[in-house]
């Protein structure tokens, strides 16, 4: 494997699922693989488990880190092509891609969408043009509209943590007070779509997600019906994606409480707001499964470099 850009760069989703599991039970195994290689995690936006896990991940295979908050401390970055750099931007893209590139032989890189245009989102400028400039392979850390080593790792919880041979699933919009990407959500169902389960959307009218990637999964615009025989409910909040990064709803009707969700996981990739995607009730509760997906976020990175390594 050479990128890892989306859930669609996973080839056999079990015998992922199956080596992420090898690789939690010993993770120093491959300690020698990145011996000498460099990661370079590029962060346009925060972030805490993805920073650290990544980081870990990379440690455990023996790499060497370097890490920047490149909106922070970087030169601005000029990523349309032709412009007159008269104003904010002090380097082009091409240029700051292709030095990174000397300087490490994997690099990272999260950048969050605009969320106010559809279209530059879309066509993934940040992400696209550090394909298309650096010579070494990318690692999506959260794009614009996809955070597939999110999603791999919400698989390998699932497979966890599932009893039953195809249990069922259900993806809940949540109420928030920021608008939110769609990303995690995009590659939590993408992850869902090559796997062996149960698998429903839940959302309020006005807040379907994009349908090339809904396809045929069933939107249920009641909560409680989507809820019942729930073995996992995955809570997430998104922006409208139709009306494009707005806000349409601000009471806490679609609040996850223990009441809805009974007997079944609660997963949340974090950081979540306490009270008002989720109650305290269900996060405090043996129900939660929030700290072995964070675990899981060190084992998934750790197994897609493991793959770029191998391929180096
Ligand atoms: C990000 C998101 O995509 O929803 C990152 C999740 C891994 N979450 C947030 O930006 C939450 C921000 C907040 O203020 O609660």
């Amino acid at each position: 494997m050479k990128n890892y850009i989306s859930i669609q760069d996973i080839t056999d989703i079990y015998s992922w699922i199956k080596e992420a599991k090898k690789i939690k039970e010993n993770p120093l195994k491959n300690k020698k693989l990145g011996k000498n290689k460099t990661l370079g995690l590029l962060f346009f936006n925060p972030s805490l488990r993805t920073r650290l896990s990544t980081q870990k991940a990379a440690l455990n295979l023996g790499m060497n880190t370097i890490v920047m908050n490149v909106s922070e401390d970087a030169w601005g970055i000029e990523f349309e092509n032709g412009t007159i750099m008269n104003g904010t931007t002090a380097e082009h893209i091409k240029e700051a891609a292709a030095v990174v590139s000397q300087y490490c032989d994997v690099i990272a890189v999260r950048a969050f969408p605009t969320l106010k245009d559809k279209e530059k989102d879309e066509r993934e400028q940040v992400l696209n043009a550090f394909i298309k400039y650096a010579s070494v392979p990318i690692v999506n850390m959260e794009s614009a509209t996809s955070h597939p080593l999110q999603g791999l790792t919400d698989a390998i919880t699932i497979a966890e943590n599932s009893s039953k041979k195809r249990p069922k699933v259900v993806l809940s919009w949540a109420p928030h007070v920021k608008a939110l990407p769609h990303a995690v959500a995009n590659s939590f169902i993408e992850a869902m779509q090559k796997m062996d389960v149960e698998f429903v959307i839940t959302n309020p009218e006005g807040y379907n997600l994009n349908s090339e990637i809904t396809k045929n999964i069933p939107i249920i615009h009641d909560q409680k019906v989507a809820f019942e025989n729930a073995d996992f409910v995955y809570a997430k909040n998104w922006s409208s994606y139709d009306s494009y990064g707005e806000i349409l709803k601000t009471d806490l009707d679609w609040i996850i409480t223990k009441d809805k969700i009974g007997d079944a996981k609660f997963m949340h990739c974090l950081p979540v707001r306490r009270n008002v995607v989720v109650e305290d009730a269900v996060l405090d509760s043996e129900n939660s499964l929030v700290i072995q997906q964070a675990n899981n976020r060190t084992f998934a990175a750790q197994l897609v470099l493991k793959k770029i390594l191998k391929n180096l």
